[in-house]
């Protein structure tokens, strides 16, 4: 299957990848619904929406900067490596993402759609006041403030990141179904793939005639469309896909 998945890559002529928050597991940064996975500990509804934010910005706040110290710390692994490695050979043309730990962008990745925002990316709730907070090295003194205001208008800054029941970014979402229009092939890493819109992507690209592989500890909703199924980490599946 291996062997298989490497040549069938190795001849592809617009291959892409579609990742999860498996492939950050490596990294140490928590999956939402695998069994130490963030949303056991916390449902989705209560943190990860425009309401909860309104009810209660402190909670969705703490949430948001408890994973940011996280992330800050945690590296990109083998599977995010590889993946970089794959586009510089000109192999790989795009990864979309869902994730929002910015792994990919530091492991060197180029051509990134990050379908669900950035974690270290803030923005106003009034104003059209945008921050990286990664860029601005501000990351420190922000995760210190209670409540993070606009320097702007003063009003609340939230995570720059796409809550339940938001709208994925309008450009990034075309961009990625574009790109998935055109994928002969496409790597299915570590996803459950039960959020929408994201997991359109792979049924698009199945539709399209294009191989889905897909890498994963175990089958997921996904699996029903892999043309090839891989079980195991990302981080060692890749590594030994690009020996
Ligand atoms: C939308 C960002 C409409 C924030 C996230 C009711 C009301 C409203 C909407 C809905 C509704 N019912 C359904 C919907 C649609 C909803 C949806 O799909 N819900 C699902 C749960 C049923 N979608 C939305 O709400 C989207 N918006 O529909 O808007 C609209 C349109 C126009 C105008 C107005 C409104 C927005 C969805 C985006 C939500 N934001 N995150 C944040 O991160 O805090 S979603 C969240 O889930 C993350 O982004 C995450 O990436 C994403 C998907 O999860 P996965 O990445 O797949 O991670 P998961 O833990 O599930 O799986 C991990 C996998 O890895 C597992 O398979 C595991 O086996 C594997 N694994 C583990 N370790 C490894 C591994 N694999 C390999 N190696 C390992 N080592
Ligand atoms: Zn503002």
């Amino acid at each position: 299957m291996m062997a298989e998945a490497a040549k069938l890559l190795a001849r592809s002529k617009f291959a892409i990848a579609f990742t999860g928050a498996g492939i950050s597991a490596e990294s140490g940064v928590p999956t939402f619904r695998g069994k130490d996975g963030l949303w056991m500990r916390y449902r989705p509804e209560e943190l990860a929406t425009p309401e909860a934010f309104s009810r209660n910005p402190r909670l969705v706040w703490d949430f948001y900067k408890w994973r940011m110290k996280l992330i800050a710390k945690a590296r990109p692994n083998r599977a995010h490596y590889a993946l970089a490695k794959l586009e510089e050979m000109g192999i790989l043309k795009a990864v979309i993402t869902q994730n929002v730990d910015d792994l990919h962008r530091e492991a060197g990745t180029k051509n990134l759609i990050e379908l669900h925002g950035n974690i270290f990316r803030v923005r106003c709730t009034s104003c059209d006041y945008r921050e990286n907070l990664k860029e601005s090295c501000s990351l420190e003194e922000f995760l210190r403030e209670e409540l993070p205001k606009c320097p702007n208008c003063g009003s609340l800054l939230r995570p720059d990141v796409v809550w339940f029941g938001e709208p994925l970014p309008e450009e990034e979402l075309s961009e990625a179904f574009k790109l998935a229009r055109r994928a002969d092939l496409i790597l299915v890493i570590g996803t459950s793939g039960l959020v929408y819109p994201a997991a359109y992507i792979p049924y698009i690209v199945k539709e399209n005639g294009g191989i889905v592989i897909e890498i994963n500890v175990e089958e997921s909703a996904l699996t029903p469309i892999a043309d090839i199924f891989l079980r195991g980490k990302a981080g060692e599946v890749m590594g030994t896909l690009l020996e």
